[in-house]
């Protein structure tokens, strides 16, 4: 497989699965009556992608033990965002079509509060940003230079990002420059996460460096509340991986999460997002193996996964152990 190829995903083997009857994770009497929020119960843990790191299991971990929800959401990706072998999150990410590696990144919390830091260079820890966007300004996003400023008040290092070997493949990108927005599925992707806590409380993060060989200044859907990610507490709440572009139009997150409103399961509500996402473009239809995925949690635990086309995969933690997934798609890849 060329891993080089634009919006494209590679095919996984095996057919889909997705939804989890809440029953197998809280039992029945919570089938009945919904969570109490007084009672305890294990978290749930549910990410994109399988980033071969311990990203759930530290988000478990915390929770397990009492920790706070954005805690667990921060420290989680942050180890995606660390690694320097993930081309498609934090360090080591592919840098734009002018050579610089900008990042975007944004989280939600229990409350309803919200943070989020886009094309920001020189950070590794964009989630940790947007936390304290979130938690020190009366702004929900930073972008660019002003997003870079306030990280350095805030204490953060300022530092290359840009490994050997992104700068390797953007010095062969140049011998072509041939611009199309690519999402390279094979290098993994955006890092969203969704973790629901002791309480059955629910917050969320996202993490990426977009899409490599992008405009200066572009911004996907992954630092955008309502697109990239949305969380209400009293509902559930999603995120989303693929083309950025394709997801803001519909304002994806937000469309699964008031979709689940509706009464929808995580699972259906997924499916809906994906389907308006063809449905109002449809020229998507034509790009081969074209990236939109989206997964989602209930106020029940449920989790949800859904893309246009197979190759989403997604990791679950429930009980502790992570499983990786593969996600139910809609086109028919007959
Ligand atoms: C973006 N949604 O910047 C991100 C990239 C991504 O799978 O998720 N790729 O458009």
């Amino acid at each position: 497989m060329d891993r080089r190829k634009f919006i494209q995903v590679a095919a996984v083997a095996g057919s889909s699965i997705a939804v989890l009857d809440h029953s197998q994770l809280f039992g029945e009497e919570n089938r009945r009556g919904g969570l109490s929020q007084s009672a305890d119960r294990n978290p749930v843990v549910v990410s994109t992608w399988d980033f071969k790191l311990p990203v759930n299991e530290t988000a478990y971990r915390i929770l397990s033990s009492g920790g706070s929800l954005l805690d667990a959401v921060e420290q989680s990706i942050m180890l995606v965002e660390a690694d320097p072998t993930i081309t498609s999150v934090g360090r080591g990410g592919y840098p734009d079509r002018d050579g610089r590696l900008t990042l975007d990144a944004c989280m939600m919390d229990e409350n309803g509060n919200a943070g989020g830091v886009a094309c920001i260079e020189h950070i590794m820890h964009p989630i940790s940003v947007a936390r304290q966007v979130m938690q020190k300004t009366p702004h929900v996003l930073l972008v660019g230079d002003g997003a870079l400023q306030f990280a350095v008040e805030q204490g953060f290092r300022k530092e290359d990002l840009l490994t050997p070997k992104a700068k390797e493949a953007y010095e062969a990108w140049l011998k072509t420059a041939n611009y199309q927005p690519p999402v390279d599925k094979s290098n993994h992707d955006t890092i969203g996460l969704l973790a629901m806590d002791t309480k059955g409380s629910l917050a969320g993060g996202c993490s990426t460096s977009g899409m490599a060989w992008k405009v200066h200044g572009r911004v996907g859907d992954s630092p955008l509340i309502g697109d990239g990610l949305y969380v209400d507490n009293e509902i559930g709440g999603a995120t989303s991986t693929g083309v950025g572009e394709a997801c803001i139009k519909v304002a994806g997150s937000f469309l699964v999460v008031e979709s689940m409103r509706n009464g929808k399961s995580p699972q259906e509500a997924c499916k809906i997002a994906v389907e308006r996402v063809v449905q109002k473009q449809p020229q998507y239809k034509s790009v081969k193996d074209f990236l939109i995925g989206f997964i989602a949690i209930n106020k029940l635990g449920e989790v949800g996964a859904m893309s246009y086309h197979k190759g989403l995969q997604y990791s679950l933690c429930i009980d502790g152990t992570n499983k990786v997934l593969d996600a139910d798609y809609l086109a028919d890849e007959g």
